[in-house]
C-alpha cells in the first residue's frame, strides 16, 4: 500500500528516528526514516507504523527496504555500535495506546533484522547508498490490523520502504464453473473454494477448487456441463444454432436434426417431428420422427366350424420403426347379407384369441369359441409405438368370414367283419340343442351308386350288415331348432377282413413259399424291376408287425389305410401321454451303445444294438437327453418321438422306441449307415449315375407324400435333415418340435422374429409364416438340386437377404452340372411363386417314377449336352424263364413257376415291404448292370424301349 502525505507514525524517544527527505540513486527525493546514535551506548529507540488494517488476511507479508551503515565506516564510533534492528508487530482490534506507554512485552518479534553484503561504505569521501530488500511474513492473524515496529539499539538505518501485503488466488473458471478472486488461508492451509456454474450451465457434480498459500488453484473437483440446447465453447455454454439440437446437459455438442424433424430456432434441446410424423415418448430424442405403419396386406382366413384362422402379410410400410404388432378387433354381424346398415356388434370376451388379440408378434392369430353359423368381420391392424399419436382413421383391413356348424371329430370307432361303431363329439352346447345326427354312409368309389343316411338322437352309432374287407366312407351332421349344420369331414373306415397271409389262400402260399425259396433280396429284385415297368411304380405297404399292431391297438390307435392324420403334441394337455400313445417303451437293458456319431440338439447321437424279446438283434440310433434338462427341454425332446411315432413308411425314419422311465432319457431309431445326405453327397461326388440320384429323390418325395397325406408339414426339409442307410434308402427325419427354430444351423432369425432355413424356404413362409405341403415342395425343390449337384449349398456364398430378393425378382437356381433338363423343369415347378401352381408330392413321386422307367427321358441335359446310350440292343425277354436266365438267376424259375408266376406281368402285382429302390440300388452298388439291363418296361401295350442305368 502506497501511504501519501502524514503516515501517522510514531517515534519515541523523539531523539531517535527521524523522518528525513533524501535523493535516490536516480535523484528523485524520496522520504525516509533514519537513526543514527552510534555514539551513544543503551540505545532504544522505537518506530511504530500507524494501525494496518488486516482486510480478512490471515497471513501478510512485510517487504522492508533499507540501508544500514557498516560501524567501521564510522571513524571514531565505540564498540556500542549496531549493524541490526528488530521488527515487531502487535495485533489489535482498536487503537493501540500512545507509543511512549506501550511495553516491550505487548510486542512479537517477527525477526532481527542485519543487512546484507549491502552495507553502505564511505568511498573516497562520497557516501554509496546501497539498499537492502528483506521480506518476512506473519501467519495466524485474526484481529482488525496491526501494528509493526522498528526497534533500533544502536545502529546507523535509514528505512526507505515499508510493503505490507497479502496474496489472493485470483478469479478462475475451470470446467465450466467460475472460481471467485480468494484471499489465501494463513500458514501452508489450502482454502477449499466452491465454484459456480458458468452461465447456461448446470451442475453435474459440485465443482471445488484450492487455493493455495501461494495464490495458485490447485485440484479441480467436479464440473458443470451445458444445459440442453448449449454446447460448450472457449469456456463457455453457446447455443445450438437452428437446425441443430442437443437433448441432454450429458451431450457434448448440439447434432444435426434427426430424419423428418426440424429447429427452427436456436438453444433448441430437441427437434420438432415434420407433419405426419411422430416421436413416442420413450423414443430417444436422437431417433428419426417416424409414423404408423400401413395396413396389413393379403388377409387370409381358413374358417373351420366355429374357429378361424387369420393370417396375413406384414405392413408395406412399417412407418420407419421395428416395433410393429398387430390388434385384431372382432365384430359379429346379424343378417345373412353382408351389406351398408348391417348390424354388427363387439364380439365382447365370447370369443377367444389365440395367442392373444392385441400385441401380436406374428401375423396370425387363430380364434375359437364362435357362434356357429354366424357372420364374423374381423379387422386387423398393424400397429407401432407411434399408432396412438396420430389423430386421423388407422389403417385396418377386414376380413369376413361365415361361422358353420358341424360335428366334430369322431373320437371312437370299432370294426367287425359287417360293421363299423361310431361315436362322436356333436357342437357346443351352447350352438343349440341338438335334434339329431345323420349319418351318411357309402362305400369308397361307390358314391354316386348308392349311399345310406340314417339318422340317430344318440352321438354313437353301430352301422351294420357291411361288407368284409371294405372302405367304407362316413360323414355325419347335426340338426339343431330346426336346421342342419355342415358336415365335419369325411373319415374312411374299412371293415375287417380275413388276414391276407392266412394259410388257407393259395396264392398267399405261394407268394410265402416263393419267398423262403428264393431268399427276400431276389425276391425283391424281381417284384422291384415289374414294378418299374410303368404300369405299377409303386409299392404296397408292408403288412404290420403284428407286435406294433398290438401296441398300438393298446394305445388306442387305429391305423387304416387313407385315414390317418397326424395329431401334434400340443394337442395333448399332457405331452407324455402323446409319447405313452405313439412311442414304445424301451427297457434301457435292452439297449448295447456302442459308439458316439455325432452331436444333436439335446445330447449326443450314438450307433448301438437293440435286442428286444424274441427278435433279431438290429442295429439302431440312440439320441440322448444330456443331464441338467429343464421339463421344457425334455418335452422337446420327446416331442421328436410322438411325432416319428406316428409314421410307418419306408422313407421316414423309423421309430423303435423311446427310454423315458429311467436317464438318460433316449430315442432309439433305424440306424442309417450313411448318416445325412448332404454330407454323404459331398463325400461321393460324382459316384452315382443319375438314374441313382433320381431314385434317391423318389424315395424322399414318397416320404414327403406319406407325411403330406397326414397333413404334416415338415417346415425343414432339406437334404441335411435326410438320412441314407446302407442301401441308399433316403429317409426323411428330423421332426422335433423345437428343430425349425433352435436346432437347425442354416436357419436364421428373420426380421419377423422367427427363424427360418431361408434357402430352402418358400416366400410366402418367409413372408407371411404360411408353412404348407406346398411350401415343403418347394424345400423338396431345393433338396432335387442339392442332390443332382451333390450336396453343393444353394445359393452358394450368397447372403440370406439377397436369396430372398433374387427369388422374389424371379431368378431361380440354375439346373447344376450334368442335370437332366427333364429334372430342372420339375425342380422349377416346385419353385412356382403360387403355391397352387407347384406340383403335389403325389405328381412328384409319379414324374420321378416315369423318368426311372423311361430314362431315356434323363439323356437330355439341361446344358445341351446327350447322354451317351451305351446299351446294346437287347432281345426283350417275354418269359418269366428268359428274363431270370438273362439276369443269371436262371436257378430260380422254379421257385416262380410253382408259385405260379408265368408272366411277366403277374410278377408285376408283388409287392414287398422293402421300397423298391431299396434292392435297385444295392444291385448298383454291386456293379450288377446286367440286373439293370434286364430289366424293362412291359406292360398290356407291349414292351417299349429298354434303357441302361
Ligand atoms: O451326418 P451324420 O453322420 O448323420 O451326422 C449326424 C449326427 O448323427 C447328428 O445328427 C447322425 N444321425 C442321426 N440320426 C441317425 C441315424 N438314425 N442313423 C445314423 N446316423 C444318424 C447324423
Amino acid at each position: 500500500m502506497l501511504a501519501p502525505g502524514d503516515l501517522g507514525w510514531e517515534a519515541y524517544p523523539p531523539e531517535g528516528w527521524e523522518e528525513i527527505s533524501v535523493m535516490d540513486e536516480r535523484n528523485a527525493p524520496m522520504r525516509t526514516y533514519q537513526v543514527c546514535s552510534v555514539m551513544e551506548a543503551n540505545q532504544n529507540n522505537w518506530l511504530r507504523t500507524a494501525l494496518i488494517p488486516r482486510s480478512g488476511a490471515r497471513r501478510i507479508y512485510v517487504e522492508l527496504k533499507f540501508t544500514l551503515r557498516d560501524c567501521n565506516s564510522l571513524p571514531g564510533v565505540p564498540g556500542t555500535c549496531k549493524e541490526t534492528f528488530n521488527v515487531y508487530y502487535h495485533e489489535s482490534d482498536s487503537a493501540a495506546p500512545p507509543l511512549r506507554h506501550a511495553r516491550e512485552s505487548q510486542y512479537v518479534k517477527i525477526d532481527t533484522i542485519a543487512a546484507d553484503e549491502s552495507f553502505t561504505q564511505s568511498d573516497v569521501g562520497e557516501r554509496v547508498m546501497k539498499l537492502n530488500t528483506e521480506v518476512r511474513h506473519i501467519s495466524g492473524l485474526s484481529k482488525r490490523g496491526l501494528y509493526l515496529a522498528f526497534q533500533d539499539l544502536g545502529a546507523c538505518i535509514a528505512l526507505v520502504s515499508v510493503r505490507v501485503f497479502y496474496k489472493r488466488c485470483p478469479l478462475a473458471v475451470m470446467n465450466l464453473a467460475r472460481f471467485p478472486d480468494t484471499v489465501t488461508g494463513g500458514d501452508q492451509a489450502l482454502v477449499e473454494v466452491r465454484g459456480s456454474c458458468v452461465d447456461d450451465a448446470e451442475e453435474l457434480e459440485a465443482p471445488r477448487m484450492f487455493c493455495s498459500a501461494d495464490g495458485g488453484w490447485l485440484v479441480p473437483i467436479g464440473r458443470c456441463v451445458c444445459r440442453p440446447g448449449f454446447e460448450e465453447t472457449d469456456g463457455q455454454c453457446q447455443p445450438c444454432r437452428p437446425g441443430f439440437y442437443k437433448s441432454s446437459s450429458m451431450d457434448a455438442y448440439c447434432v444435426k436434426c434427426p430424419p423428418h424433424s426440424y429447429s427452427h430456432q436456436d438453444k433448441a434441446s430437441e427437434c420438432i417431428c415434420e407433419t405426419g410424423f411422430y416421436r413416442a415418448e420413450t423414443d430417444p430424442r436422437s431417433m428419426a420422427c417416424t409414423r404408423p405403419p400401413s395396413a396389413p396386406g393379403n388377409p387370409i382366413s381358413t374358417v373351420n366350424e366355429t374357429a378361424v384362422t387369420l393370417e396375413w402379410s406384414p405392413p408395406r410400410d412399417t412407418g420407419g420403426r421395428g416395433d410393429v404388432t398387430y390388434s385384431v378387433h372382432c365384430k359379429k354381424c346379424s343378417g345373412t347379407v353382408r351389406e351398408v346398415g348391417e348390424r354388427c356388434v363387439p364380439c365382447g370376451s365370447s370369443a377367444h384369441f389365440s395367442p392373444r388379440q392385441f400385441g401380436l408378434a406374428h401375423p396370425r392369430v387363430q380364434i375359437t369359441e364362435l357362434q356357429p353359423r354366424t357372420n364374423y368381420t374381423f379387422s386387423i391392424e398393424a400397429v407401432n409405438g407411434v399408432s396412438d399419436l396420430r389423430p386421423s382413421p388407422r389403417h385396418l383391413v377386414n376380413v369376413n368370414i361365415t361361422t358353420s356348424q358341424t360335428v366334430s371329430v369322431i373320437v371312437k370307432e370299432r370294426r367287425s367283419r359287417d360293421s363299423i361303431t361310431l361315436a362322436w363329439q356333436g357342437p357346443e352346447p351352447s350352438d343349440g340343442a341338438v335334434l339329431e345326427y345323420e349319418v351318411t354312409y357309402y362305400e369308397k368309389n361307390q358314391r354316386d351308386q348308392n349311399y345310406t343316411v340314417l339318422k340317430t338322437k344318440s352321438n354313437i352309432m353301430t352301422v351294420e350288415g357291411l361288407k368284409p374287407g371294405t372302405v367304407y366312407v362316413f360323414r355325419i351332421r347335426a340338426r339343431t331348432d330346426g336346421s342342419y349344420g355342415n358336415y365335419g369331414g369325411e373319415i374312411e373306415l374299412e371293415t375287417s377282413h380275413e388276414d391276407m397271409l392266412a394259410m388257407g389262400d393259395p396264392n398267399q402260399q405261394t407268394i410265402l413259399a416263393v419267398s423262403i425259396a428264393a431268399g427276400v433280396v431276389f425276391l425283391i429284385l424281381l417284384v422291384a424291376c415289374f414294378v418299374i415297368s410303368g404300369r405299377h411304380c409303386g409299392y404296397i405297404k408292408a403288412k404290420q408287425d403284428p407286435e406294433d399292431e398290438k401296441m398300438q391297438l393298446q394305445h388306442g390307435r387305429v391305423q387304416l389305410p387313407g385315414t390317418r392324420t397326424y395329431i401334434h403334441p400340443h394337442t395333448y394337455e399332457d405331452p407324455n401321454q402323446a409319447v405313452r400313445d405313439f412311442a414304445k417303451e424301451i427297457e434301457v437293458s435292452n439297449i448295447r451303445i456302442e459308439r458316439v456319431i455325432g452331436a444333436g440338439e439335446f445330447g449326443e447321437v450314438c450307433s448301438g444294438r437293440l435286442r428286444l424279446p424274441s427278435k433279431r438283434e438290429i442295429h439302431v440310433a440312440i439320441k440322448s437327453l444330456k443331464a441338467g434338462y429343464t421339463e421344457q427341454q425334455r418335452r422337446d425332446f420327446l416331442s421328436e418321438a410322438s411325432i416319428m411315432g406316428q409314421f410307418d413308411h419306408p422313407n421316414i425314419i423309423r421309430l423303435e422306441g423311446v427310454v423315458t422311465r429311467c436317464k438318460p432319457v433316449m430315442i432309439i431309431t433305424e440306424y442309417m449307415e450313411n448318416g445325412s445326405l448332404d454330407t454323404f453327397l459331398k463325400k461321393r461326388d460324382g459316384q452315382f449315375a443319375v438314374i441313382q440320384l433320381v431314385g434317391m429323390l423318389r424315395g424322399i418325395a414318397a416320404g414327403m407324400q406319406y407325411l403330406s397325406e397326414m397333413n404334416y408339414v415338415h417346415r425343414d426339409l432339406a437334404a441335411r435333415n435326410i438320412l441314407v442307410n446302407g442301401n441308399l434308402v433316403c429317409k426323411v427325419s428330423d421332426f422335433g418340435l423345437s428343430r425349425v427354430l433352435e436346432d437347425d444351423p442354416d436357419a436364421v432369425y428373420t426380421t419377423r422374429g422367427g427363424k427360418i432355413p431361408i434357402r430352402w424356404t418358400a416366400p410366402e413362409a418367409i413372408a407371411y409364416r404360411k408353412f404348407t405341403s406346398a411350401s415343403d415342395v418347394w424345400s423338396y425343390g431345393i433338396v432335387m438340386w442339392e442332390v443332382i449337384s451333390y450336396g453343393e449349398r444353394p445359393y452358394w456364398e450368397m447372403s440370406n437377404q439377397d436369396v430372398i430378393k433374387a427369388i422374389d425378382e424371379g431368378y431361380r437356381l440354375p439346373p447344376p452340372m450334368d442335370c437332366p433338363v427333364v429334372l430342372h423343369q420339375l425342380m422349377l415347378d416346385c419353385w412356382e411363386k403360387n403355391r397352387s401352381d407347384r406340383p403335389k408330392f403325389g405328381q412328384i413321386v409319379n414324374t420321378l417314377d416315369q423318368l426311372i422307367c423311361n430314362p431315356s427321358s434323363l439323356k437330355q441335359l439341361a446344358n445341351n449336352t446327350v447322354w451317351e446310350d451305351q446299351a446294346s440292343p437287347e432281345p426283350v425277354c417275354s418269359t418269366v424263364a428268359d428274363w431270370l436266365e438273362s439276369i443269371k438267376m436262371g436257378q430260380y424259375k422254379e421257385h416262380f413257376s410253382t408259385a405260379g408266376y408265368v408272366t411277366l406281368d403277374s410278377v408285376l402285382y408283388i409287392s414287398t415291404s422293402w421300397g423298391i429302390w431299396e434292392w435297385c440300388w444295392r444291385a448298383i452298388r454291386r456293379k450288377s448292370s446286367h440286373v439293370f439291363r434286364a430289366c424293362r418296361c412291359s406292360s398290356n401295350r407291349g414292351p417299349t424301349s429298354r434303357y441302361k442305368v
